[in-house]
């Protein structure tokens, strides 16, 4: 799938959709010339108080100073409870027309249709103002808005879950969020509580394992993979099933960062993810997925090789069912409002549209409960589905009447049924004929239990596919996080039951990750046959689109420079020059410029600049291409950088310069990196 290259036209487009014109009036809200009162009354002067006299007290008749300062104090709305920091933008869904033969849902269905989305990508446990590049799950929350009402994905960035069950989700949220008393870590997973929780609940174990993995720190939003986790029910126009698991696929590939360098970001640009994502749409350097469905038979057990689709745990390996492409999303335009777009958005998993259901998943269906009543505390009421951003594109006529914040002036006295008084205008209920939402007939039967089906009980052997299913350097990288993590708690006890639960999914990793903490290794019972899942592995000889990435020049904005940012800017990437102090053509100084803006560096002249050798040493550690030009030479010996070293490359030009963007990292570089011992 070729992606986009920057478009002005492209741009020009998206700044006209539906979504857009049905939030004009919103937008238009704020329009006379001069400053007023939230009444509209004309104001004269608003930087100074009605006071008795200039050095007396206020008054309390002053109602500007009033309305001003008690709008501010109330500007805030609580932040989500998970998945607080987040950033959205819109975005086009053009379906491929091949779900048809599995969904009516017409967004899905009809080739070439053209669906509106809002996405707001998050990371999980941080707090709004956290920063993006922690190690953590993110989220992937899609909201089309589709002719048959809003349809919203609400994914992850990882397939499987923590917990099987819903009722868990206080406990595994309170265990990985900080901790209650001094409210540290932020946004991490280094602390005793959360191993305390997975070492005891064996169920987290196969997200952990992605949690440990690169997965957890994207290089940006463009580049990481989106699931909708649970298997959904799809129904076609004939009333055929089929059970389904949904994939976001970026065009750009999966990359993540070194985790050295997520930390440094995490400092130097807590904006990472969100500045590159409103930057590259700026800059018409689209964010692009194609989205995908592995389509299992609805059979009576719901299992499909021996795996239970019911499980949020597992996943089912892309070799048994492969992930069909069924449309492409491309996201085109930034919000003009934080607030009222990307904090206001409401997703809910039970905004549904005929052709998509939910299977009886425990933790999907506890979603159904959480998501509607998160947003009465949230939004404050039961009238979000009003505000501009969550507006259906669909007609809505619904009979709820008042509450907190309604908009709507509702006429009539009719706000039931069955009734005959409404006349034609009244709603009446929609048969499957003209779009009702009528889910298919199933069967539920059982004793009223607390328990979970027997297959829930495998917590080791996914985690042990995920593992094996990694290349070399991957897995390494596995190993040095639980090291890392887990050397982070204070407690001896969590650390050794935890190697309890590792040396249950592989013995080589427990061993590592025990010699790296200084403890023995147990024994445990891991899987005997593990068959592992190629397309689980991010590193790849494949090379990728490189639009949106960045590289770094040291030296100055000569003729060189400008020739290399020409070319490479037809292919999307963005080439910014570092010099000693700033001037015409400079966007970084030897003070400003730190390693992480950068995917590859060019050592242009000769400096012994301390803050230069530390970025170089960075770029090098990080496995990223360093080209040389002429007297840069010197400067990388300075650095005490090999020339002869991997990824090292002499008097490159643009094209050499793409194909090592386009692989990402240097990873021939990366065994020369570790520590002399091992
Ligand atoms: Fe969420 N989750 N979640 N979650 N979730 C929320 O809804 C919840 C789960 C996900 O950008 C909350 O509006 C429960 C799985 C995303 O606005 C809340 C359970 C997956 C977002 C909530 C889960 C997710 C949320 C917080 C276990 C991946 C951000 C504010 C049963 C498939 C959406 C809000 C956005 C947000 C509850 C588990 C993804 C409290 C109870 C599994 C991407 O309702």
């Amino acid at each position: 799938m070729e992606p986009t290259v920057p478009s002005p036209k492209a741009k020009e487009e998206a700044e006209t959709s539906p979504v857009k014109e049905s939030l004009a009036p919103a937008r238009g809200l704020q329009t006379g010339d001069y400053l007023t009162t939230a009444q509209g009354l004309r104001l004269p002067d608003t930087d100074h108080s009605l006071k008795a006299g200039p050095r007396g007290p206020s008054l309390l008749e002053d109602f500007h100073l009033r309305e001003k300062i008690t709008h501010f104090d109330h500007e805030r709305i609580p932040e989500r409870v998970v998945h607080a920091r987040g950033s959205g933008a819109y975005g086009t869904f053009t379906a491929y027309g091949n779900a048809a033969s599995v969904t009516k849902a017409g967004f899905l269905a009809e080739k070439g249709l053209e669906t509106d989305v809002f996405v707001r990508f998050s990371t999980v446990l941080g707090s709004r103002g956290s920063a993006d590049t922690v190690r953590d799950t993110r989220g992937f929350a899609v909201k089309f808005y589709t002719a048959e009402g809003n349809f919203d994905l609400v994914g992850n960035n990882m397939p499987v879950f923590f917990i099987q069950d819903a009722i868990k989700f206080p406990d595994v949220i309170h265990a990985a969020k900080w901790h209650p008393d001094r409210e540290i870590p932020q946004a991490q997973t280094a602390h005793d509580t959360f191993w305390d929780f997975v070492s005891l609940h064996t169920e987290a174990t196969h997200h952990v394992f992605w949690a440990m993995s690169d997965r957890a720190v994207p290089r940006s939003y463009r580049t990481m993979e989106g699931f909708g986790v649970h298997t959904f029910r799809l129904v076609n126009a004939e009333g055929e099933t089929a059970l389904v698991k949904f994939h976001w696929k970026p065009v750009a590939g999966v990359h993540s960062l070194a985790w050295e360098e997520a930390q440094i970001t995490a400092g130097v640009d807590p904006d990472f993810h969100r500045r590159d994502l409103a930057d590259s749409i700026d800059a018409g350097l689209f964010y692009e997925f194609e989205l995908g469905i592995q389509v299992m038979p609805d059979s009576d057990d719901e299992t499909f090789h021996g795996i239970d689709l019911l499980d949020p745990t597992k996943i089912v390996p892309e070799e048994l069912a492969p992930v069909q492409p069924v449309g492409k999303l491309v996201l085109n335009r930034n919000p003009d409002n934080f607030h009222a777009e990307t904090e206001q958005i409401a997703f809910h998993l039970g905004h549904l549209v005929p052709g998509i259901e939910v299977t009886n998943d425990p933790l999907l269906q506890g979603r159904l409960f959480s998501y509607l009543d998160t947003q009465l505390s949230r939004l404050g009421g039961p009238n979000f589905a009003q505000l501009p951003i969550n507006r259906s594109q669909a007609p809505v006529n619904d009979n709820h009447r008042d509450g907190l914040h309604q908009s709507v002036v509702h006429r009539g006295i009719v706000a039931y049924l069955p009734n005959s008084l409404a006349g034609p205008e009244g709603p009446v209920p929609a048969g499957p004929e003209v779009g009702g939402y009528v889910n298919v007939p199933k069967m539920v039967h059982g004793e009223k239990v607390r328990a979970n089906p027997v297959s829930f009980a495998d917590h080791y052997s996914q985690a042990a596919l995920f593992y094996a299913s990694l290349s070399p350097i991957e897995q390494d990288h596995m190993v040095e996080a639980f090291t890392f993590e887990l050397s982070k708690c204070y407690e001896q006890a969590i650390r050794e039951r935890m190697l309890g639960v590792l040396a249950n999914v592989n013995t080589e990793l427990t061993a590592k990750v025990a010699a790296g903490l200084g403890l023995p290794a147990p024994e445990g019972k891991p899987p005997l046959e593990v068959t592992p899942s190629p397309a689980l592995r991010q590193i790849t000889d494949r090379v990728w689109p490189i639009a949106g990435r960045v590289v770094g020049i040291i030296g100055a904005p000569d003729k060189q420079a400008a020739a290399l940012q020409k070319a490479l800017k037809a292919q999307g990437v963005v080439v910014r020059v570092i010099a000693p102090v700033g001037g015409p053509g400079v966007e970084r100084t030897f003070q400003t410029a730190r390693s992480v803006e950068f995917d590859a560096v060019i050592a242009a002249t000769a400096t012994t600049d301390l803050q230069m050798m530390v970025l170089l040493q960075e770029a090098y550690r990080h496995a990223k291409p360093i080209g040389v030009w002429g007297k840069g030479e010197q400067t990388l010996a300075n650095a005490g950088i090999d020339l002869k070293a991997p990824g090292i490359l002499l008097d490159p030009d643009a094209d050499t310069l793409a194909a090592a963007l386009g692989a990402h990292r240097v990873w021939a570089r990366v065994p020369l990196l570790k520590p002399a011992a091992s």
